[in-house]
């Protein structure tokens, strides 16, 4: 019955974290996945999260269905966090929004809803981009090309042919993008260049899909929205993905949304109408745990303050780290090219390394990044930064 099936050949980043897992090597230091890990290497319980939760656990009740467009109070809450309390277009109910299964089931239910009402829409992705965008959508029947982004020479954006290549793309293309701290390469649009495409976005009637995964990451909650809260202020419909995985810490309870920016009320409630259909079809409807938390401390003032604060903590810590290992490299290597390691914002720096250099450091030293050379610099801290630099080092002297 199954002899056909042929091995699955692994997931880029997932498989490599499992076999960072199964590594015997007590020295081994895990910068492949994109979690944040604290200075003692550990992945963080967020105090906030910990006083929701204790608060919850305290009064568990009962345990239903939740609805399946997800729990009420988080889908206004998360909302609110995404697009700003005072958004027009909230306030309007032009947005219609579900809870889903974090980022990655946002995605996978927008490309389904774009393949049932757009299926004759090619999808654009950067170039590079997070691998599992094009699984996504290809899975979901889509075809999915690039368009130009990420300049190896200078380690910074290719904007003018990113913008050119949207302008030339068909009506109705969904163009996927990275709302801030762009996975894998940390080069982010700043404000007149999101200005400048999503005028093209909007002329062009284009469909955007903004991923969000890493709001707070990049300059702060409301910065890192930017792009997402100009396309609803300037009515262009859209899809935004948002993923609570990394700054809430809570990757296993799978908390995200999807929202979809319509041009009026009605439309809005057919969309949520539809979305909702693909939840039931798919698993009916999403868990309560992490919603429960997620909401609790978005509507606990002090809970909210603690978690901003202890967020920024993060942030500055991964900044710190950034600046470690770009002055101890800067000690071994000399080049315009270090400069990406402080430039680049996020979990991510696109080191440069190449596929082989990537092997020898997960073989010789076991310092484990992907095969792209995509490094998460969060996953540094104080103890391991200097044999992490050293091992780089090592490598591209050999190499040379
Ligand atoms: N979008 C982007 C851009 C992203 O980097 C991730 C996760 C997700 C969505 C998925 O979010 P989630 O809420 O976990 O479903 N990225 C890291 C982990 C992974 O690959 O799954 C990573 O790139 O390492």
């Amino acid at each position: 019955m199954f002899e056909h099936i042929e091995a699955y050949p692994g997931d880029p980043i997932l498989t490599l974290n499992e076999n960072f897992q199964k590594d015997p090597r007590q020295n081994k230091v895990n910068l492949s996945i994109g979690i944040y890990f604290d200075e003692d290497g550990r992945l963080p319980v967020m105090q906030a999260v910990r006083e929701a939760e204790a608060a919850i656990l305290n009064d568990p009740g009962p345990k239903p269905y939740l609805p399946m467009a997800g729990f009420a109070p988080y889908r206004d809450a998360v909302q609110g966090l995404v697009f700003g309390q005072q958004c027009p277009a909230r306030a309007q109910g032009r947005i219609a929004t579900v809870q889903t299964l974090g980022g990655s089931g946002a995605l996978k239910v927008g490309a389904d809803f774009i393949k049932r009402y757009f299926p004759q829409a090619r999808v654009w992705v950067s170039d590079p981009s997070w691998e599992n965008h094009r699984f996504i959508f290809e899975r979901a029947g889509l075809t999915v090309n690039t368009y130009p982004y990420y300049d190896e020479a200078t380690g910074g954006l290719r904007f003018d042919a990113m913008l050119a290549g949207i302008d030339a793309l068909p009506r109705r293309s969904v163009v996927l993008l990275h709302a801030c701290c762009h996975n894998p390469t940390g080069v982010d649009l700043d404000h007149a260049q999101w200005e400048q495409l999503i005028a093209v976005l909007q002329k062009r009637e284009l469909l955007p899909f903004v991923d969000m995964a890493y709001q707070g990451f990049g300059a702060g909650l409301d910065d890192d929205a930017f792009a997402v809260r100009e396309l609803a202020n300037r009515g262009v419909p859209s899809l935004v993905a948002n993923s609570f995985s990394k700054n809430f810490s809570l990757y296993g309870e799978r908390c995200g949304g999807l929202h979809v920016i319509c041009e009026s009320a009605i439309e809005a409630e057919r969309v949520l109408g539809q979305l909702t259909g693909s939840v039931r079809s798919n698993y009916s409807n999403p868990p309560t745990h992490g919603a429960k938390i997620v909401t609790r401390v978005l509507t606990t003032p002090e809970l909210t303050l603690a978690w901003q604060s202890e967020l920024s903590a993060m942030c500055q810590r991964i900044a710190r780290m950034r600046l470690a290992i770009h002055d101890g490299l800067l000690e071994h290597v000399r080049g315009e090219a270090l400069s990406r390691y402080i430039k680049q914002r996020g979990m991510f720096t696109y080191t440069g390394l190449t596929a082989d250099q990537v092997e020898r450091l997960r073989e010789a030293h076991g310092v484990y990044i992907l095969r792209s050379g995509r490094m998460c610099v969060a996953g540094l801290n104080e103890k391991n930064v200097g044999p992490v630099t050293e091992a780089i080092a090592k490598v591209l002297a050999s190499a040379a």
